[in-house]
């Protein structure tokens, strides 16, 4: 595992946030505080690699369509300011935080959001931090693995990235029964390599 990291390899740290990862959290996914240690170790075989680490960040207004308060879908969390927006405070932080979701768009992939009613959509900073360092493959982890983690490596294999996947550093939310498999499937048919 640790010999995948290079200059051209990053890590992205997708949303390891109170509230996905804390049994507490609003949005709690099941088992997410047992990949904090894994991705801790992923984190220290990247740096020690020279390899760009960057993590995204849920970072939502208090009312957004995102949320079933707004006519969404998902509980309200990953508020701006509060508790359940902070990293797990075992994350080990030591690169670039990409937020997403801020001004009440959707941001699933940490590459764009999506503003949900106009449809806009716009590019964050990562596609261009990634180009700049020409970073060829990236390594995905994090939470959750049907919905943020899935979105940011489709759209890392749309920009021409390998995108490696290791299974047993994300978590699913299963909002519907089966969204892990099927998540699994659409990754793996767009040539994400999952281990
Ligand atoms: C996420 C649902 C809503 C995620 C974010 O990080 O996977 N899921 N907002
Ligand atoms: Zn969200």
């Amino acid at each position: 595992m640790t010999a995948r990291y290079g200059p051209r390899v990053a890590l992205l740290v997708v949303d390891v946030q109170n509230d996905f990862a804390d049994p507490a959290g609003s949005l709690y996914v099941t088992g997410g505080e047992e990949v904090v240690a894994g991705i801790n170790a992923e984190i220290a075989a990247a740096r020690a690699a020279g390899a760009p680490v960057f993590y995204s960040q849920d970072w939502h207004p208090a009312r957004t369509p995102h949320f079933v308060t707004d006519g969404g879908v998902w509980p309200p969390h990953c508020v701006a300011g509060t508790s359940g927006a902070e990293f797990h405070p075992e994350l080990t932080v030591a690169g670039e935080v990409i937020r997403k979701g801020v001004d009440g768009a959707d941001g699933y992939s940490a590459f764009s959001v999506r503003d949900p009613r106009s449809g806009d959509q716009r590019s964050t900073l990562l596609g261009q931090r990634l180009a700049e360092q020409e970073v060829t493959t990236l390594v995905v982890v994090g939470l959750a693995g049907d919905h943020c983690v899935r979105e940011s490596a489709l759209e890392a294999r749309g920009l021409g990235l390998t995108v490696l996947l290791p299974l047993e550093l994300t978590r699913f939310v299963n909002l519907r029964p089966g969204d892990d498999q099927r998540s699994v499937t659409a990754m793996r048919a767009a040539g994400v390599l999952l281990d």
